[in-house]
């Protein structure tokens, strides 16, 4: 069958399917050293595109899942990717070709593929109870081998996990091994069912508490503090008679409010506080915690729909608008359901991170990317949120980076002190780095930066894991 990708803006520079796995020992150095104590691996996850797609359309969050692992030892790198050999990957491989259709809708799949997961394991890997698992929100996780990326299977909680998927966006302490995660339209596509899970390093479900959303929302992050779970939901909305349509599996709703619901951990549905506000969009947490009776909240915030690629009900596309990092604060004992709102960076910024040890209590440091120009490039930020100052290090003209991965300098080294991982793309010569910057001062530029002899693709999540868990079995 004929290979041939259609010219789409979804595709262009840096987005052209790569479609490429990769094994390099030992990355060259370009300059600087690898900080002597760095032991772990980095796994992240992105999407790549198998085989053009069938119905010839492409948007940037859907393509099958591509695995990436950096493992750092004794000051050298080790690179491979794979892809995620999953159902819907080894039925399309069997075919030759895409099976399934527009993103999520399974109703413009093939025939043949009617009863295989089309989940795309694109998104996030995280490490947990022994298992490495790639997520996507649209099916539950998929486990693989913590050294080779090899399959080992779709993976339910050995049944325990009565939801059809669980989020790309869980939360996971590195120190007590829980893992704080959900389901959103829990019992099926297009439906409100929601459910918190709060599960030990071993498998057990020690909280779950089952809701509805006040519409059937994308819920693409949360974020947890000691006592409340708190869920967003906006109005990019999945109507499965839209879906029976050939419609895209979302819709945007510009008359819906954005509804936020906090829900006390270890209590029941009746517990749960609503708050709502205008339409918008609520996309990556940065961190959550409690003063007193107010919850704060900072999360990258979109005045509009951070998805301008599904459209409304009647078929209008509404313009794009950037986001913010912003801070949301619920106070419990208002008698209102209003929640205030401040931006707490005047440049557009993405993809926040902080010291992961620390989720859920305030923080002095948060990183993520900002400014994204007409260009395409952008920076790696650091926010210091006790003063509001921002400082960048930007790797230079046209090239970008990936979101950032913080790793503490020691195990019990305090809050931002250590190192940020950052994947740089080079577009002058199709290239990428790894960079390896100070966390405390990301202005100074890269303490180390290594070449890669090929292109990574988009990636869009991922996970540290230091070298003494993976080894322990
Ligand atoms: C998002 C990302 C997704 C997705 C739905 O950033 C929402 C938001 C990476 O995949 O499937
Ligand atoms: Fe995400």
């Amino acid at each position: 069958m004929e290979v041939r990708f259609p010219d789409i803006p979804a595709y262009h520079g840096w987005a052209k399917p790569l479609r490429l796995e990769s094994t390099v020992e030992g990355l060259e150095l370009i300059e600087g050293a690898v900080p002597a104590g760095l032991d772990g691996t980095w796994y992240r996850a992105g999407p790549d595109r198998q085989y053009p797609p069938m119905l010839g359309t492409d948007i940037f969050i859907d393509g099958e899942g591509m695995a990436h692992m950096f493992r750092i030892k004794d000051g050298v790198v080790s690179y491979r990717s794979r892809w995620v050999r999953n159902d819907r990957y080894m039925a399309q491989a069997k075919a030759g070709r895409s099976l399934f259709g527009l993103y999520r809708n399974r109703f413009t799949d093939d025939p043949s593929v009617k009863d295989v997961s089309g989940g795309t394991a694109n998104t996030n890997m995280i490490f947990h109870d022994g298992r490495l698992l790639v997520l996507k929100e649209d099916d539950l996780p998929f486990e693989v081998d913590r050294d080779t990326l090899d399959p080992i299977g779709r993976y339910d909680f050995g049944g325990k996990v009565r939801a059809t998927s669980l989020t790309a966006h869980p939360k996971w302490y590195p120190d007590d091994g829980r893992l704080l995660t959900y389901s959103y339209q829990a019992r099926g596509d297009g439906t409100r069912d929601i459910v918190f899970y709060d599960i030990d390093d071993q498998g057990r479900i020690l909280d779950e508490i089952w809701f509805e959303m006040p519409y059937a929302s994308l819920v693409h992050d949360f974020a947890v503090t000691p006592n409340w779970a708190i869920f967003p939901f906006m109005p990019l909305i999945t109507d499965v008679e839209n879906l029976k349509r050939g419609g895209t599996f979302y819709e945007w709703h510009p008359n819906e409010q954005v509804v936020v619901a906090l829900v006390k951990r270890g209590g029941t549905k009746e517990d749960i506080r609503w708050f709502r506000g205008p339409a918008g969009c609520l996309s990556h947490m940065m961190n959550a915690w409690e003063e007193g009776s107010t919850i704060h909240l900072d999360t990258c915030y979109y005045d509009g729909n951070c998805f301008p690629f599904f459209p409304t009900p009647d078929g209008q596309h509404v313009e794009g608008c950037p986001p913010f990092l912003s801070r949301l604060s619920f106070d419990l004992n208002s008698d209102g359901d209003g929640f205030a709102r401040r931006r707490i960076i005047n440049t557009p910024g993405e993809m926040p991170r902080t010291d992961d040890r620390y989720q859920g209590h305030e923080c002095r440091h948060g990183f993520l990317i900002v400014g994204r120009g007409p260009d395409g490039s952008s920076a790696i930020g650091r926010i210091d949120l006790r003063s509001g100052e921002v400082t960048r290090w930007h790797p230079g003209p046209g090239a970008s980076v990936h979101e950032p991965q913080f790793v503490a300098r020691c195990p019990g080294a305090p809050e931002g002190d250590g190192w940020l991982l950052v994947i740089v793309n080079r577009l002058e010569t199709n290239l990428s780095e790894l960079a390896i910057l100070d966390a405390q001062d990301v202005a100074a530029g890269p303490v180390a930066r290594l070449y890669m002899p090929m292109r990574v693709r988009t990636t869009f999540h991922g996970t540290w894991v230091p070298g003494e868990r993976l080894r322990s079995r």
